[in-house]
C-alpha cells in the first residue's frame, strides 16, 4: 500500500495545526487526551464505539466534556495479554470512516498505532500525533514516517512480558534512551517526543504503581510525560473492582501523576477527569 499524501489546505483549524505538541503544552495546566477506542476488544470499553456513528459522537462528547486532544485506536493494545493482532487492512478500515470526521470536530487526534502504514494514512486524513504503544522499536519504519511528517511522537515504554524482579523504572529509562536513539537517527524533533511509562504494559500491578510514584524521576529526560492509568488493572489490585468500576482509582492516579510532572493524561472518563484535575489545581495554588 502507498502512503497517503496530505491534501493541501485539508480539514485542520488554528487549533491543530502546525505546532500541536507546543499549543497543548502551552495550556498551562495538565492536559486531558480523551481515549476513543474503535475496536471490539479493547479492555475497558471494546465493541462499544465500533459503530462510526457512535464513535463520532463519543468524540464529541469527550470534547464538549473538555478534551484537549483525542486518542483514536482501531487495535486494542490489550495491556493484559490476549491482543489479537489485527491486520494493518482491517485497522484501516476501522478508522476510515471515523478519523476524517472527529478530525473535522477541531482538536487535534492522535493515532495510536504502532504500524508505520497506518500511521502514514491516518496523518494523511488530518491526525496530528503518532501514539506508538511500542516506542518506535516494533515498526522499523514508524520513526522515518514521523521525522518526514514532522509531527509529535508519544514514545510509551513496553515489555513483551512483565519481570518482577527488575527495577521498572531502570527499565523505563533504558526503555526511553533506545527509543530517544532511533528518533535522533530518523531526524525526530525532540521538541516533537512525549514519553510515557505505559502503565499496565509489561508491568505487575506493583510495577506500574512505582512507575507512577516514582515518575518524578523520569523528569530528567527534560521532555513531556504522560499517563495513561485509566481503568487499568493495578486498580483492581488495590481496590477490587471491573474495569468500567475504576474511576475513582484511575482519577487518584492521575492527580498524583500530574502532581509528580505528568503534563498529558489520558482517559476515558473526561469530565471527571478535568473537574478532578481542576479542583486538584485550585488546591494547590490555594492559600
Ligand atoms: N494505554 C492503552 C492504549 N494506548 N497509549 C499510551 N501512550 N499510553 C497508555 O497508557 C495507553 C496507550 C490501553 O488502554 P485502552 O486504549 O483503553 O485499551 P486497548 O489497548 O485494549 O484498546
Amino acid at each position: 500500500m502507498t502512503l497517503v499524501r496530505p491534501v493541501a489546505g485539508s480539514a485542520r483549524d488554528d487549533k491543530t495545526s502546525p505546532d500541536p505538541l507546543a499549543r497543548l503544552l502551552a495550556l498551562g495546566r495538565p492536559v486531558v487526551m480523551g481515549v476513543l477506542n474503535v475496536t471490539p476488544d479493547s479492555f475497558s470499553d471494546g465493541g462499544r464505539f465500533l459503530d462510526p456513528a457512535a464513535a463520532i459522537e463519543q468524540a464529541r462528547r469527550m470534547i464538549a466534556e473538555g478534551a484537549d486532544v483525542l486518542d483514536v485506536g482501531a487495535e486494542s493494545t490489550r495491556p493484559y495479554g490476549g491482543a489479537v493482532a489485527v491486520p494493518i487492512a482491517e485497522e484501516m478500515r476501522r478508522l476510515a470512516p471515523v478519523l476524517a470526521a472527529v478530525v473535522a470536530l477541531g482538536v487535534p487526534v492522535s493515532i495510536d498505532t504502532m504500524k508505520a502504514e497506518v500511521a502514514a494514512s491516518a496523518l494523511a486524513a488530518g491526525a496530528a500525533i503518532v501514539n506508538d504503544v511500542w516506542g518506535l522499536q516494533r515498526d522499523g519504519e514508524l520513526a522515518r514516517v514521523v521525522a518526514e511528517r514532522a509531527v509529535p511522537v508519544i514514545i510509551m515504554h513496553n515489555r513483551e512480558a512483565a519481570d518482577p524482579s527488575i527495577d521498572i523504572i531502570a527499565d523505563i529509562s533504558a526503555f526511553f534512551s533506545r527509543s530517544l536513539d532511533i528518533a535522533a537517527r530518523a531526524g525526530i524533533a525532540r521538541q516533537n517526543i512525549v514519553l510515557d511509562p505505559g502503565i499496565g504494559f509489561g508491568k505487575t500491578p506493583e510495577q506500574s504503581l512505582t512507575a507512577i510514584a516514582r515518575l518524578p524521576e523520569l523528569r530528567s529526560f527534560g521532555l513531556p510525560l504522560l499517563v495513561g492509568a485509566s481503568r487499568k488493572r493495578f486498580i483492581d489490585k488495590v481496590s477490587p473492582a471491573p474495569p468500567d468500576q475504576r474511576l475513582g482509582g484511575s482519577i487518584a492516579a492521575h492527580v498524583l501523576a500530574v502532581a509528580g510532572g505528568a503534563a498529558i493524561i489520558r482517559t476515558h472518563d473526561v469530565a471527571e477527569t478535568v473537574q478532578a484535575l481542576r479542583v486538584a489545581a485550585a488546591i494547590g495554588s490555594a492559600r
